[in-house]
């Protein structure tokens, strides 16, 4: 049984749909991976086809170091609630990765106590915490003087959401490309064992992102929602009753506004248009598929509200990023495609 040195999926040669499929075993690398790493082009689409529980589960069955994987930008969406519990106590290294798409005049204090904080709330306990970036070249010595003092002779396991950057920060561990990596959720397919410095690395397919707009969008418009390069907060003065919409994806509206401001922290690729709240209603009837783009798959949306409180409270969209308000705000509502999560949560910067 060969495996494909990129996604980790068995190689086989009966159905070009399924995942694995190569005309050539001999080559190593199955035609789906093939054509991402040489053409960008996705021919096989996997986001629905993992099952998440199957990774932790059996990432919990191996006498194994935990190397943890959290995008620093979708943070929210990368908590995996009661991780210590699922992994049977396992010791687990935190990588906060991606960390060149926040500001860099945030330091890195700052947000290593946000998110330590976050994870106290949640009662998550990791031995360290190590900041990474491919875009920075930053953590990868860090994350392997980590594994030498708490691995001793276990291999390491590398788990997290979909998407986080694990085959990316493996294959920098390694200096070398051999792992598939792609904007698309769902580009390892299974455990997937590399050796570095004569050490097993064992990369996973992402953990489920199911609550998120990665899902909810069509994957032609992914380049347009993941940020490419450093976030770029674009801040708003707020006055009366006042709505946004980030493309056709997302909907905001803050009611009673006094002397408040909103500052939208997503990628740049993607449009936002503000409007009074009282037009919100029609600029969303007549323009959604048209001047609102990108759109997602379905036309179904939740709503959510709250009453503001004081302070800065960030509005947090998985996969999207989030809206960061403060001043008087008597209410905040927030559409979003049917199932994507929103958090309500103290302002992270
Ligand atoms: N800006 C930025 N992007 C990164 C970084 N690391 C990875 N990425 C991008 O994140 C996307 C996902 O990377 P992968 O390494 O394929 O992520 P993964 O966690 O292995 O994804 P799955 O295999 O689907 O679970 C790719 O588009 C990468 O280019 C980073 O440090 N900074
Ligand atoms: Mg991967």
């Amino acid at each position: 049984m060969r495996k494909c040195i990129g996604c980790g999926a068995v190689l086989q040669s009966e159905n070009k749909s399924e995942p694995g499929y190569t005309p050539k075993p001999e080559g190593g690398y199955c035609q789906r991976c093939f054509r991402l790493i040489h053409y960008d082009d996705l021919t096989v689409s996997m986001r629905t086809g993992i099952d998440p529980d199957t990774v932790i589960s059996q990432a919990s069955a191996m006498d194994a170091l935990i190397l943890w994987v959290i995008d620093l930008f979708d943070n929210e969406a990368g908590m995996i609630p009661g991780i210590n519990r699922k992994l049977s106590g396992k010791d687990i290294i935190l990588a906060l990765n991606k960390r060149d798409l926040l500001p860099e005049n945030i330091s890195d204090e700052k947000i290593m106590t946000f998110i330590a904080g976050r994870l106290g709330e949640s009662g998550i306990r990791v031995r360290e915490m190590i900041m990474t970036s491919r875009e920075h070249n930053l953590g990868a010595e860090e994350i392997k003087e980590a594994v030498e003092m708490y691995a001793g002779n276990r291999p390491v396991v590398v788990i997290g959401r979909a998407n986080s950057g694990k085959s990316t920060l493996m294959n920098r561990l390694a200096g070398r490309n051999d792992l598939t990596m792609s904007r698309y959720p769902g580009t390892t397919l299974d455990f997937n064992e590399i050796v570095i410095d004569g050490r097993t690395y064992i990369d996973t397919p992402g953990i489920e992102i199911e609550n998120s707009i990665l899902m909810a969008a069509e994957e032609k418009d992914l380049k347009t929602i993941i940020p490419q390069k450093t976030i770029k907060p674009v801040v708003y003065q707020l006055k009366d009753d006042q709505s946004f919409a980030a493309g056709g994806l997302v909907r905001l509206d803050l009611y009673g506004c006094h002397k408040a401001s909103c500052v939208w922290y997503v990628s740049s690729a993607l449009t936002l248009h503000r409007s009074k709240a009282s037009n919100a209603d029609m600029l969303w009837k007549n323009h959604y598929g048209e001047t609102l783009v990108p759109v997602p798959q379905k036309k179904e949306f939740s709503s959510y509200s709250i009453r503001k409180d004081e302070g800065k409270t960030d509005i947090v969209i998985d996969g999207l990023g989030w809206a960061c308000v403060s001043g008087e705000i008597r209410t905040i509502t927030v559409h979003v495609p049917k199932g994507v999560n929103v958090t309500f949560r103290k302002a992270m910067l």
